[in-house]
């Protein structure tokens, strides 16, 4: 039944069946989604290529998945092997050179792989290409086809349209990230201005459709990165094509602190950094410090790379016919002679740029300037710092009550707010191992406030001194004195709202605290509650009244606790403190991003988003005040 030519196909998909992670990267969830990835890529080529401005993705009820486009469709016409265009790009591997030489496509890194994988990796996929006026139509059954390719109707326009059956053993449960596959199309349609997107999720009635389409490009995206961020200057943007090599970068500072460059290659997000980055990165700092001098705002000072990050948003995509990716995953562009193509890019769109409006290149480099003095004050901050040295204790800061042990990572430092808390905290805690700091009053919110000033408050400076880390870019962690820091505040609106602002230092000057897995938030109980004898620590609203309940008719007695200062030294060691007995919530590194929009938008200076924030979560906020 098969020839020969068909043998050899069917082990081709045999062996992305047998190992798909050498074809996906991965079986779980990540891999899942490339596969939806590998068709939405083939779609943009159309795109790029100048057919069809318009895809849809379409999560049906059962699980499957139809991405629709309006390119010119597969080619079904037969092949000299006498099977169609259409059955070649399903079942052979790699069936590349799509669009011959002298087109840019989404290919390199785990891309490219082609919708045989697809096929190979579906329990059933159906797909239909409208061309030459017809509808024509194929189905497969893990990589097989059931049938020859059909016609099966006029069309009156042209497009494909795939609809594929994960298979679930290679995947198990098929279950479709939502925010993931929008966060994916948003980003395609940034990177491809005047693309229209829909994403249809068919599995709920009515079923919901988001839309994306973004005539701006990148200057939309990075409109979108500053949101809610107080920016300096409006976009600076700027295109080149040099050689065969298409450039597009868009930037933007705001008054913050942390960075955010995305750079693209051929639509695929290149997160080890590659020769576009670095060109972009040095021809940044050569021409701001430049124009610094020619302004006379630098006088003979110079910008290091680091002193320009700091509140920079960019993207840069760059499009070029052979990219060559590198890296631990295939995610860093290679290609040499991208560096100097996307260096003089810039550099004649920054000067451009500063030819029309020279006060937006002014304010840049009077932040970067100021981002240089601060990294120095950071710098004198850790030289503050002292390790564990008996001698040395006096630069401690006073308040603080050490521990015996001299093995960092065996000491705790719970950080504990006001002097009352802090003196059952040093009461009850095991002096062996755990340290205690009081902070007293607010703490600056640092999202506001240069480094600089930071430092000048004496809450900030005694906790940056008893860690011994530093802070900011002057950032040390093999200097940290604590294995744990602990983070113990009242459980009513003002200890949430110091916790909130010392997460936001930790968050923006001392993330590694946060992704080594260090910082927790202690958790005190709500109430006592005894009856029959017997005391309980309630933790919980819910577990508080599932134990009323269970108390019945008994005398029962309730204390609330509002703050840690109304605890006695015992108890706060047994219900908080006590390894053996405490609970504590560990801040985790997950989802970083989704922190950085929140605290930017609740602890910045843009007014009105978090005005909204606290509206539309106030009943949250009043829960806070137990
Ligand atoms: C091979 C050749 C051509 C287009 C395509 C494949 C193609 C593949 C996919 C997958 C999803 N949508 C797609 N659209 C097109 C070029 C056809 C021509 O030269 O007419």
């Amino acid at each position: 039944m098969y020839d020969a030519n068909q043998i050899q196909i069917l082990e081709g998909l045999d062996a992305v069946r047998r190992r798909p992670g050498m074809y996906i990267g991965s079986t779980d969830f990540r891999g899942l989604h490339h596969l939806l990835w590998e068709v939405v890529d083939n779609s943009v080529d159309e795109f790029m290529a100048g057919f069809g401005d318009r895809v849809t993705i379409t999560i049906n009820a059962d699980n499957s998945v139809t991405i629709n486009d309006y390119g010119r469709g597969i080619p079904v016409d037969k092949h000299k092997t006498g099977r169609s265009g259409l059955e070649i790009a399903l079942t052979v591997l790699h069936a590349g050179g799509k669009f011959g030489a002298g087109s840019y496509k989404v290919s390199g890194g785990l891309h490219g792989v082609g919708v045989s994988v697809v096929n190979a990796l579906s329990r059933r996929l159906v797909a239909e290409v409208r061309r030459n006026g017809a509808t024509y139509r194929q189905e497969y059954e893990a990589g097989k086809p059931l049938t020859e390719v059909k016609r099966v109707g006029r069309a009156d326009d042209t497009g494909t349209a795939i609809t594929f059956w994960p298979e679930s053993k290679v995947f198990g449960a098929i279950e479709w990230k939502m925010d993931l596959i929008h966060a994916r199309i948003r980003e395609c349609c940034y990177l491809n201005p005047g693309l229209s997107a829909e994403i249809i999720d068919a599995r709920c009635t009515p079923a919901t459709s988001f839309s994306f389409y973004f005539d701006g490009g990148l200057t939309s995206y990075v409109r979108h990165l500053n949101a809610n961020r107080t920016v300096l200057h409006p976009v600076i943007s700027t295109n080149k094509l040099a050689g065969t090599t298409q450039i597009d970068i868009a930037l933007q500072y705001n008054d913050g602190f942390s960075e955010s460059v995305l750079a693209y290659a051929n639509n695929i997000h290149t997160a080890e950094g590659g020769t576009h980055l670095t060109g972009f990165r040095t021809a940044l700092t050569r021409v701001l410090n430049d124009l610094g001098r020619k302004l006379g705002v630098l006088k003979d000072a110079n910008l290091t790379g680091d002193d320009i990050r700091e509140g920079l948003s960019a993207v840069i995509s760059v499009r070029l016919l052979e990219p060559e990716f590198e890296g631990q995953t295939k995610t860093k562009l290679g290609n040499a002679e991208v560096r100097s193509q996307v260096d003089g890019a810039l550099a004649e769109g920054l000067t451009a740029h500063f030819e029309r409006s020279p006060n937006d290149i002014k304010r840049i480099i009077e932040k970067c300037w100021l981002s240089a003095r601060a990294r120095e004050a950071a710098r004198k901050a850790r030289d503050l710092v002292v390790r564990k040295d008996p001698l040395s204790v006096s630069t401690l800061p006073g308040k603080l009550a050490d521990c015996q042990e001299r093995n960092a990572e065996r000491c705790e430092l719970f950080v504990v707010e006001g002097d009352s808390a802090g003196g059952s905290a040093k009461q009850g805690r095991d002096r062996k191992f755990q340290a205690i700091l009081p902070l007293r009053g607010k703490i600056l919110n640092v999202e506001k406030t240069s480094v600089e000033r930071m430092l000048e408050s004496d809450a900030i400076k005694s906790l940056v001194t008893a860690l011994g880390t530093g802070i900011s870019r002057g950032f040390d962690i093999t200097k940290l004195r604590y294995g744990r820091l602990i983070l113990m505040t009242d459980a009513d609106v003002d200890g949430a709202h110091i916790a909130t602002l010392l997460l936001t230092l930790i968050f923006r000057h001392m993330p590694q605290l946060i992704t080594s897995g260090r910082l927790y938030l202690a958790q005190p109980p709500l109430y006592r509650i005894t009856f029959n004898k017997e005391t309980h620590w309630v933790y919980s609203e819910a577990s508080r009244n599932a134990l009323v309940k269970k108390a019945g008719r008994a005398k029962v007695d309730m204390q609330r606790y509002k703050g840690l200062g109304e605890m006695t030294p015992e108890q706060l060691w047994t219900t908080t403190m006590n390894p053996a007995t405490r609970t504590l919530l560990k801040v985790t590194a997950e989802d970083l991003v989704r922190l950085d929009e929140t605290f930017t938008m609740l602890m910045g200076s843009a007014v009105p988003p978090r005005k909204k924030f606290i509206e539309t979560h106030a009943h949250a906020a009043r829960n806070l005040d137990v």
